[in-house]
């Protein structure tokens, strides 16, 4: 029996192996692919890139991994961030208790024996004190619902499985469904190589600059490092940012003049911070409204076609409702001869055929098929597993009318049963993960702790405390213009999936707060019972 099973060596599941070794427990991760990396391992598309800062978004638990290591970009590659990944795990000599190309298919606790039995796809079986699921926030690719999908008789590649050898599109005629993060970063990539690109757009995002650029020896200095972490730590979204007395105010009160200079300063400046830009941005749609016309405006400017540029304007949500896509070099790709946008809005795909897609009523022919369809998040990788917890409660039955956790940490009926920075109900996918998880994995090996000095052997979150909770997630949500966009954070692109704003957006501070707080009251809203 081990005192810990844990499923996925993604971030979250590398870390938590490295602390829970250091208090000496004895740990298995489980882990389907071949390597270490969760979403870095699979997403290999052309073009992918986390849309963090890499230095903030590198651990910042580690002297050792300062030292040791150096980004070279701004925003680094998906290779460079699973090579930062395989060097986290030589470093802390992490693979030796990690099983590869593993995949579990359930976990059931015997509440008697107050243990959980974690069964893998191969058909073996562990036991373990406590669980958990490191299994990622958008790990589990959503396919689309497009008739005669399985019919195409070319390759079809998800940009969330990409073959390990890569594609050469050079010569190809080639079809990209899906325009969120990972069609906005790809997209440009393959139109380098193709003879023709065809992006099928159902809906238009709203898309930032990167500002990508290289990194030098000053970017890693441990001062430098320090501060950006701690201003990463104090700010909402766990981003380093230096708020100002501008950013303190609401946009709506501002003359057009001074709210103008700050968008484009922070357009300049680059990336996710561009949300941070004013108090009201995310809850006035007066203020939300600013920013949507001032990000129009430079589609229009940057795109040569206007009709194009028209159809690339978003609307219909709010700015920042649905995940800001960062990109390098997106709208200039549609200024390309070989580069064809087809609007879905105006004229919705009727049917893949094995030659191509069929929109109004003509088919597109195409060679190659790219999925950038997205994922069924935060739940999907949990509700995947046949979780089973006490008298037999299925996870799934549990969420039936929508997640419902405490902290985002822990579920009503799963005692020792914990998920990492992904669960529904804590802020992981609206921060900087690499903050929400190394937040996630301190408490979480804290809380083991506690229960072993205590001598108990089992923890659970109490119902009423995760009502509390799922109520206050869903009344800070509703104070934002989050819920009402149909995003992966409402469910609503996977079809039937209750609608559910899943995040918590009272911020990282703040969230960061009121888990310590549990933890210094003897874990309030939990029940602690000896083994
Ligand atoms: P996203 O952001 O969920 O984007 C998926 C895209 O695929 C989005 O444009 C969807 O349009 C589109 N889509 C999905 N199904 C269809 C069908 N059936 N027809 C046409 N278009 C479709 O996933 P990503 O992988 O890009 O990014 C996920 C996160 O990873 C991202 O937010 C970052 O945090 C990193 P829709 O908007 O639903 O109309």
């Amino acid at each position: 029996m081990f005192d810990v099973v844990v499923v996925g060596a993604g971030f979250s599941g590398l870390y938590l192996l490295h602390r829970l070794r250091e208090q000496g427990l004895s740990v298995r991760v489980l882990e389907a692919a071949d390597g270490v990396g969760g979403t870095w391992y699979w997403n290999r598309y052309p073009g992918a890139r986390c849309d963090v800062d890499a230095v903030e978004y590198g651990f910042s638990f580690s002297p050792e991994l300062d030292r040791t290591w150096r980004w070279d970009e701004r925003y680094a590659t998906q290779e460079r961030i699973l090579e930062y990944l395989d060097h986290v795990a030589d470093t802390y000599d992490l693979r030796r208790d990690i099983t590869f190309g593993t995949r579990v298919a359930g976990a059931t606790w015997d509440e008697g024996a107050a243990r959980w039995t974690v069964r893998t796809e191969g058909g073996d079986e562990l036991t373990a004190r406590f669980v958990v699921m490191a299994t990622g926030c958008l790990s589990k690719p959503k396919k689309p619902d497009i008739p005669g999908i399985e019919s195409f008789a070319g390759p079809t590649y998800f940009t969330s499985t990409w073959p390990h050898e890569g594609v050469d599109f050079t010569g190809r005629r080639v079809a990209v469904i899906g325009t969120g993060s990972s069609g906005v970063q790809a997209i440009p990539r393959i139109a380098e190589q193709a003879a023709r690109l065809h992006v099928f757009q159902r809906t238009a995002n709203f898309i930032v600059p990167a500002g990508n650029h290289e990194l030098t020896e000053d970017d890693h200095d441990p001062d430098t490092l320090a501060a950006r972490r701690a201003s990463g730590m104090a700010c909402p979204l766990g981003l380093a940012f230096e708020f100002t007395e501008t950013n303190l105010k609401n946009a709506v009160d501002l003359p057009e003049a001074e709210r103008t200079a700050e968008f484009e300063r922070l357009w300049n400046r680059g990336g996710l911070p561009m949300m941070l830009g004013f108090a009201d941005l995310l809850v006035d749609e007066r203020a939300n409204r600013m920013v949507a016309e001032f990000i129009a405006e430079k589609i229009r400017r940057r795109v040569h076609d206007p009709e194009v540029a028209a159809a690339l304007i978003p609307s219909g949500f709010p700015v920042g409702a649905k995940r800001l896509c960062v990109d390098i070099d997106y709208y200039e790709a549609f200024n390309r001869d070989n580069v064809k946008l087809v609007d879905l809005r105006a004229t919705p795909i009727e049917r893949v055929t094995p030659a191509g897609i069929q929109v109004g009523g003509t088919e597109i022919p195409v060679d190659d098929l790219v999925l950038a369809t997205g994922f069924d998040a935060l739940t999907g990788a949990l509700t995947a597993i046949d979780i089973r917890g006490k008298d037999g409660l299925r996870l799934t039955e549990a969420w039936e009318h929508g997640p419902r956790t405490y902290l985002g940490l822990c579920v009503a009926g799963f005692p020792n049963l914990f998920a990492v920075a992904a669960g529904p109900g804590s802020p992981g996918v609206l921060s900087n993960m690499r903050v929400s998880i190394e937040q996630h994995v301190d408490w979480i090996t804290d809380c083991v702790r506690y229960v072993d000095e205590q001598g108990m052997g089992r923890i659970e979150a109490t119902e009423q405390a995760q009502d509390q909770w799922v109520e206050h997630v869903r009344e800070v949500g509703d104070t934002t213009l989050f819920p009402r966009a149909n995003s992966w954070y409402v469910g609503a692109n996977v079809p039937g999936k209750p609608r559910v704003f899943m995040p918590y957006i009272g911020g990282v501070p703040v969230y960061r707060e009121e888990c310590a707080e549990v933890a210094a009251k003897g874990y309030a809203g939990f029940h602690l019972t000896p083994a």
